[in-house]
């Protein structure tokens, strides 16, 4: 599906202030294309600023590691989120989903662009750049699933480089043999300076004891 970015390019010609917003209660995809189109106008040179109706989930915090989604009401008034040349809603195209920020978005004076997947016959009075269709971006999740290949293969390498013996399925030439007396270790590594540390090996068995019995109460 090609979508004509014109319309969006055109406005991005000169620096802006924008506005990103989406979904409430947003899921990753909503999260993640906000923060990732925060870095592309960034570049770009534009006065960027994410506001949600909804914060960020817990367990979606490592997509916006410099915090950077604010939530109306708590964080950022209603008045300054409507401070924008260019409101940039992302991942929906229903009034009802943008909650606190559809007050925003109705009354706003800026230009409203909406880039989406979903079908919606609402009308946000936006410029539309939607792709509906099915095909997804298998290049750029080839991309990351390769830079993790490489990633475990520079873990492996540094870390058998450095055991000076040979053990189960790890073989050193260099030491063809077990070497209990300074090996009986794990082997932990840090990506940053490509550091080693080791963590002794519990020899002794864990036991846990037995819950016992006992009325539940709350
Ligand atoms: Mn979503």
């Amino acid at each position: 599906m090609k979508i004509d970015w014109t319309p969006l390019q055109d406005l991005l010609k000169t620096p802006r202030r924008i506005v990103l917003t989406t979904h409430v209660r947003p899921d990753a995809d909503a999260i993640g294309s906000e923060v990732a189109m925060a870095g592309l106008l960034d570049q770009l040179g534009m006065d960027v600023r994410i506001i949600n109706a909804s914060p960020v989930p817990t367990r979606l915090k490592f997509l916006d590691p410099d915090n950077r989604c604010l939530q109306i009401g708590s964080q950022i008034s209603e008045e300054h989120a409507r401070e924008a040349d260019v409101h940039l809603i992302l991942d929906t195209s229903a009034w009802g989903q943008l909650a606190e920020m559809g007050r925003v978005v109705r009354s706003t004076r800026a230009a409203k662009v909406v880039v989406d997947h979903h079908v919606s016959s609402e009308n946000l009075g936006a410029i539309d750049l939607k792709d509906k269709s099915k095909v997804f971006n298998t290049a750029r999740v080839e991309a990351l699933e390769l830079a993790n290949l490489v990633e475990t293969a520079k873990a492996t390498i540094v870390s058998a480089e450095a055991r000076k013996e040979s053990r189960g399925a790890h073989a050193h030439r260099d030491f063809p043999n077990r070497d209990d007396a300074n090996w009986i270790k794990h082997t932990l590594f840090y990506s940053e300076g490509n550091r080693l540390e080791y963590k002794p090996v519990a020899m002794k068995p864990l036991t846990v004891e037995t819950f016992q019995p006992k009325a539940r109460t709350f």
